[in-house]
């Protein structure tokens, strides 16, 4: 049976064995806008912890845009914020992205140390990161939350995942996402997410709109896998 970890807070992974397939878990609002970006067409999204290394990426190649966030605002000189309704076809079609953000980027270094093959999860591609995972022998959820805290919604979205996923062997902190699943499930999802922490305070911000947009449960189908070579995200065929 598939063994499931989830490491609730980024910090964790410090403590986790090497595992085949990881997926990183940002619903508010990272992940969901990677995914969004690849689903539109997006030719790669590149991540980085740092505002400095995202310059320096789009400084070795023509033509890169660059997208995220510091205190959930737009950056200085990026083309793009972070929110996922940005990233519209029209943007980023076959566009080459820089991303990096205060939580969701940083979870993606944490999860490269210890998985083979790191997957984006979010609300809009439950059933596809379903489909690529179902049968593996490893599965470790890397939750993004908020600056070294826990959040709601990550935990949520793994718990989601692990009920389409069947029968798994789950760790402790796997039953906890399970357990915030069986709590939350039959919530309307906007609702859900508007009263998480981060939720509230995207909401005070005026991003009720994105809020909307990653409730969006398997709206945009897409697989964002981690790329060795170009080091960055591309649309997994499998
Ligand atoms: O920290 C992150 O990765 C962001 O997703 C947070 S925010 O929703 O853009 O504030
Ligand atoms: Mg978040």
């Amino acid at each position: 049976m598939m063994r499931v970890d989830v490491t609730l807070i980024p910090s964790e992974v410090e403590y986790c064995s090497q595992v085949s397939t990881a997926v990183v878990i940002d619903v508010l609002r990272a992940s969901t806008t990677i995914n969004t970006a690849l689903y539109n067409g997006a030719a790669l999204v590149a991540t980085f912890a740092t505002v400095e290394q995202a310059r320096c990426w789009r400084n070795m190649g023509d033509g890169r845009l660059l997208g995220g966030e510091r205190k959930a605002l737009p950056i200085d000189g990026f083309e793009l914020g972070n929110s996922p309704l940005e990233y519209t076809p029209d943007v980023v079609r076959q566009q080459q992205i820089g991303l990096t953000t205060t939580n969701g980027t940083f979870a993606v270094e944490r999860a490269l140390e210890r998985a083979d093959t790191v997957l984006i999860g979010s609300l809009l591609n439950v059933e596809a990161i379903v489909e690529y995972c179902r049968g593996g022998d490893d599965l470790l959820f890397v939750c993004a939350g908020t600056q070294g805290r826990f959040s709601l919604e990550d935990a949520f979205c793994a718990g989601v995942i692990m009920a389409r996923l069947g029968m798994v062997n789950p760790t402790d902190s796997a039953r906890v996402a399970q357990g915030i699943y069986g709590q939350y499930k039959f919530t309307d999802p906007v609702e859900f997410l508007r009263n998480t922490t981060h939720g509230a305070r995207l909401e005070k911000l005026g991003f009720s709109r994105d809020i909307e947009h990653c409730a969006k449960v398997d709206s945009f189908p897409v697989i964002p896998r981690w790329n060795k070579v170009h080091r960055a995200f591309v649309v997994s065929n499998r």
